[in-house]
């Protein structure tokens, strides 16, 4: 075979469900590249990809890691990417920068449905990728009922390249390479051994390479008619239809191996080395034009406490040289610092070439998805950021409720959830004004309770957080005229103001409404904004001890005194109105509904029909979701406070892979115990409120 020459550094994203093996690949990976003299195990907490605490404490990846390594005099970088579905923006931002991704997922039938999320996002990006079946030590499944089960949620065909050979007592041993036709036996920490294909091997092998053949046929005519006429096509003919079907996302290759016993790992690192597109390629696929000067994209950012701000980019044209001036287009800024990343072991470097991943540090107001390019090439940048194709942050599902122990670090705090966003755009903030809580808004519990542990330990903010209040309002459901008098007389000045107010409901959605019909002066002209600012004081808490909506107030008469009366006088009697009439108006409290639409694989349909009825929502209706094969889309309405932890029993009742989205819809009346419940557990902070004041 003709020497293939020399590829620019290529980035491969290790991607898949969570404790796939993804962690343990990447370690493998590195020893065998001898990038790391010896591997780290998760049970020991010290491998290359989790090296943070956060990642340690939980035997779990948090956030994607990066590490570069050379194969065969080529330079590759991994990004070890999280597979819990609460972090699945990080792994969707490091794919956007990736030539190609390697799917690690267990062979089992029953954690197929849990690719389905990122094989459509894949599919829907066109983004090269193949399959690594990982723990084939551990599995006793037949791989092709693995597959089938893989099969139904991929859009995209999938091609197996190996079959394992498995020992008497069914343990995977080795593995036919269906293309070379060649059968090897593992060995632990090495290169398999080259062994001669066993008898037993034979038919099965002969099989699965007509499938491999078929399935690469129907994206060629003329390998079609060689097989029509039953002749053997070259192996080099093979090879390069498999590179070019992956680089285009038409078929997703399949391999096997043990990435804890670093089995099928160099034969992993082989095939990517053929097949994987180089960066050119991917910036064609990417549609980002180049012009030869320097360009690089931002796939994350980090803050770190001691070296600042660091953008991790992918250099799609390079070189890309420390003291630079670098633009997205409209801010420029100069480079402080190239960094090579190696896990935790970062190492500063005069410049990043073509094809490289790379740490920039300092660029101040240089945000995740921007487009670098060199100062001078604004309009370049402009036209190569393509705004529209950066992954956009997922809609928030889960909130907490978080607050300082020390009321003085409140500046401090809102600094840092700031970077905690920046970090993570999946993350948000929300200050909300109904209940005075600060918010913070995630992907799930696990996502938040990273989160927080940031805080506590990366920025030294004892931090608690909670399930937030529910914005609850309250109404009336009668009208009735009252009369109220504020009287005072201390010495000097009195105070003096008199006035009747009507009292009546609104429809649902109005809010408030203030009229006035004073006829001849009996609440003078001057005197009625205070009427109306008192009466509106009092609606932030009503007789429930909520905010009340939808009434409307009308001053229709009034007395007024020559020397007593005042603005202050006529605000406390427009309260007293309120305060003593509004307990007479049949009060109801009002709870927000919400529209939802939840998204599940068909299979879970009337489970999650049923957890909807159980959590007091109202099913609108469902249909198939369109352009998901196979799912579902529930809409409903469902009351806020059963929204809090939907998503967590969601998630446990559809394998983690349901999800929604949600909108607030409207108020409706909550009467009976469930709002008694409510209403007496807000009347102690009621009485704290009126003490205070
Ligand atoms: N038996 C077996 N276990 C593995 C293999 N690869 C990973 N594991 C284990 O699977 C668990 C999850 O691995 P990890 O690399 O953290 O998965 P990740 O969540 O995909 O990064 C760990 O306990 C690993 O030791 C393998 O090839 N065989
Ligand atoms: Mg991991």
């Amino acid at each position: 075979m003709p020497q293939k020459p020399l590829s620019s550094p290529r980035c491969v994203a290790l991607v898949g469900p969570y404790l796939a093996g993804k962690t343990t690949l990447l370690e493998s990976i590195l020893a065998a590249t001898e990038a790391i003299p010896r591997k780290g195990t998760i049970k020991d907490g010290n491998t290359v990809g989790d090296f943070s605490p956060a990642a340690r404490s939980r035997k779990m990846s948090v956030e994607l890691n990066v590490a570069s390594t050379s194969f065969m005099g080529e330079k590759w970088t991994f990004i070890d990417c999280p597979g819990s579905i609460e972090f699945s923006h990080e792994a969707r931002t490091a794919l956007m920068v990736a030539d190609a991704a390697v799917v690690v997922c267990e062979p089992t039938v029953e954690r197929a449905m849990t690719l389905a999320p990122l094989l459509k996002f894949l599919d829907d990006r066109q983004i090269p990728h193949l399959l690594f079946l990982n723990k084939l030590d551990a599995v006793e499944i037949r791989i092709r009922d693995a597959l089938a089960a893989l099969q139904a949620v991929s859009a995209r065909p999938l091609v197996l390249r190996q079959v394992p050979i498995r020992d008497d007592g069914e343990t995977v041993t080795g593995y036919v390479d269906l293309i070379s036709e060649r059968a090897y036996h593992y060995k632990p920490g090495r290169a398999s051994d080259l062994v001669p294909m066993p008898q037993s091997m034979a038919e099965r092998q002969k099989e699965a390479r007509q499938g491999l053949l078929e399935k690469l046929a129907d994206f060629d005519d003329k390998l079609l008619e060689q097989l029509l006429e039953d002749t053997v096509p070259s192996k080099e003919d093979i090879y390069s239809h498999l590179a070019r079907n992956l680089a285009s996302d038409r078929i997703v290759p399949v391999l096997l191996g043990a990435a804890e016993k670093d089995a099928g790992v160099r034969r992993l690192l082989k095939s990517l080395r053929h097949d994987v597109p180089d960066p050119a390629a991917t910036l064609q696929r990417l549609g980002l034009a180049s012009n030869g000067g320097p360009l690089a994209q931002v796939f994350k950012t980090q803050h770190a406490a001691h070296t600042g701000k660091l953008s991790l980019v992918r250099v799609w044209s390079g070189p890309i040289a420390d003291g630079a001036t670098l633009s997205d287009g409209n801010t420029a800024v100069k480079l402080a610092g190239v960094m090579r990343l190696v896990g935790a072991n970062s190492t500063k470097q005069a410049r990043a070439e073509s094809g490289d991943v790379a740490g920039l540090m300092k660029l101040d107001g240089i945000s995740t998805g921007a487009t670098l390019s060199s100062r001078g090439d604004v309009a370049a940048a402009k036209e190569a950021a393509n705004p529209g194709s950066w992954p956009v942050a997922p809609k928030p599902l889960f909130a907490l409720a978080v607050a300082t122990e020390k009321r003085g670090d409140d500046v401090k705090l809102s600094g840092a959830l700031q970077r905690l966003c920046e970090e993570d755009p999946s993350l948000s903030i929300e200050h909300n004004h109904d209940t005075n809580e600060l918010l913070l808004w995630g992907q799930g519990e696990m996502h938040l309770t990273v989160a927080l542990e940031r805080l506590r330990t990366s920025y030294h903010l004892p931090v608690t957080g909670h399930a937030p209040q529910v914005p609850y309002k309250e109404t009336i459901r009668k009208g009735i005229q009252q009369h109220a008098r504020h009287k005072r007389q201390s010495g000097g000045h009195g105070q003096f103001a008199d006035v009747k107010v009507e009292i009546r409901p609104l429809a649902r959605g109005s809010g408030f409404k203030f009229e006035e019909k004073i006829v001849g002066g009996a609440v003078p002209r001057n005197f009625i904004p205070a009427v109306e600012e008192g009466i509106r004081d009092y609606l932030k808490r009503g007789p429930l001890g909520f905010q009340v909506v939808d009434v409307q107030a009308v001053l229709f008469d009034g007395q007024y005194h020559d020397v007593d009366s005042s603005d202050q006088a006529f605000m406390t009697a427009g309260a007293l109105a309120m305060r003593e009439g509004m307990p007479k108006c049949d009060p109801v409290l009002l709870e927000p509904i919400c529209k939802v639409a939840i998204t599940i694989p068909t299979d879970f349909t009337s489970r999650v029909q049923r957890l909807v009825q159980t959590r007091r929502g109202h099913i609108l209706g469902y249909d198939a979701k369109s352009g998901w094969a196979g799912w579902d889309e529930v809409s409903a309405m469902l009351p806020q406070s059963e929204m809090h932890d939907l998503i967590i029993e969601l998630r446990s009742a559809t394998q983690g892979v349901g999800t929604f989205d949600w909108n607030f819809d409207h108020l409706a009346e909550l009467t009976g115990k469930p709002a008694e419940k409510i209403v007496a557990k807000m009347r102690p902070q009621e009485e704290k409120a009126k003490a205070a004041s």
